[in-house]
């Protein structure tokens, strides 16, 4: 579409960060109209298939090796279990099926063919399915494909400059080859970021720069609200105001149209009122179920109640426009 931009400025996607917040919204709003059904939200689910013990140091995430979080840390789950919580899932209404593991990267082949098989099996009850495992190969990446994988979540969480801040075994650049090689195998693109972390606006801004200006935008962008986990060197950080989350989410909304804009974490700490006004300023996605990877999520009796009240509808699987996303074994 003639209005899909790459080429954004930093200046001009700041003048829409700090747009005073009624015409954000209105902005936001509009845009959302033209480019997705209003009221439709993609409705996903999250399993975390390896818990705990990871050897990257992220200082939000309480399943880093390097703090000090209660976790329950498990190994890799058998793949049956798996397929049995992705029917509960599909069940209860949803179409994305996200497998999170707390990984650097896939290290053992046969673990890795275990997550094959778990991409495949779901892929054919004809969910979108949705991988995070961390850095990958070309050839894990090609594998996961042919096993079904329709996206896969690689965040790039905020500015190149907080980054370094936050994460130190891993570099910004090590995410952006990552994300190329996702796209050298078609596979549809989950990158967002996280803010609450003590991150200015500006670099809420160069995240949102960042990811708008990618050869091609990411089909989907998380906003995560950061969940201040006891044990995690940002514990002691505070919630982030709902305005905030708005204007990331307006802001991705109007720079990136076509994406799929999720409301991720932090939900949990957020009252019907403040979600709404999310759903005002472009946000179309969600995370179901009980637990995020680690921590509480929104109870689905809470969530069904929402979708009644604001008239939302869930969205089907396999809607992307892009057709070389859709997995031969999933159903269309
Ligand atoms: N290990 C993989 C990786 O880092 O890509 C996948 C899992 S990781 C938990 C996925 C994303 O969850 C992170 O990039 C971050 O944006 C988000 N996340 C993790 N802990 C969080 C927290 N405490 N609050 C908000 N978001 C969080
Ligand atoms: C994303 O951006 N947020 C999700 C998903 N991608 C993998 C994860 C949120 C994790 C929140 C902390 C936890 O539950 O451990
Ligand atoms: Fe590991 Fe991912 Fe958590 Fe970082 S965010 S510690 S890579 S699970």
């Amino acid at each position: 579409m003639a209005d899909i931009r790459t080429d954004w400025s930093y200046d001009e996607i700041s003048e829409i960060y700090h747009t005073p917040l009624m015409e954000l919204t209105y902005q936001a709003a509009t845009v959302h109209r033209e480019h997705h059904k209003t009221g439709e939200v993609q409705v996903c689910t999250l399993l975390s298939i390896k818990t705990g013990n990871c050897p990257e140091d992220c200082a939000y995430c309480p399943q880093s090796a390097h703090n000090d979080a209660e976790v329950e840390s498990h190994g890799l789950l058998d793949p049956e279990e798996v397929l049995e919580s992705a029917r509960k899932a599909k069940e209860a209404g949803s179409t994305r099926f996200c497998l999170g593991a707390a990984w650097r990267s896939p290290k053992r082949e046969e673990e890795f063919d275990q997550v094959l098989e778990m991409v495949k099996g779901i892929t054919d009850m004809g969910m979108e399915v949705c991988c995070t495992l961390g850095m990958l190969s070309d050839e894990q990446a090609r594998k996961l494909k042919e096993a079904g994988l329709y996206a896969y979540n690689h965040n790039l969480d905020s500015s190149k400059e907080f980054y370094q801040k936050i994460i130190t075994t891993r570099s910004y650049e090590d995410r952006l080859d990552t994300l190329e090689k996702l796209r050298d195998n078609d596979i549809s693109v989950c990158c967002g970021g996280i803010i609450g972390m003590g991150e200015t606006d500006e670099d809420r801004v160069k995240l949102i720069h960042n990811l708008a200006t990618l050869p091609e935008h990411p089909e989907s962008v998380p906003v995560n609200a950061l969940l201040a986990c006891k044990g995690t060197p940002l514990e002691e950080k505070t919630k982030v105001p709902v305005w905030d989350m708005v204007r990331m989410i307006a802001t991705a909304r109007i720079t990136m149209p076509d994406s799929m804009v999720r409301l991720s974490a932090g939900r949990v700490n957020m009252s019907m009122e403040e979600q709404a006004l999310c759903f005002m300023a472009g946000a179309n996605s969600l995370f179901t179920g009980d637990k995020l990877l680690t921590t509480k999520n929104v109870e689905e009796s809470e969530d069904q109640k929402m979708f009644d009240l604001l008239g939302l509808t869930p969205r089907d699987a396999f809607q992307d426009a892009k057709e070389k996303h859709i997995p031969e074994n999933g159903v269309k």
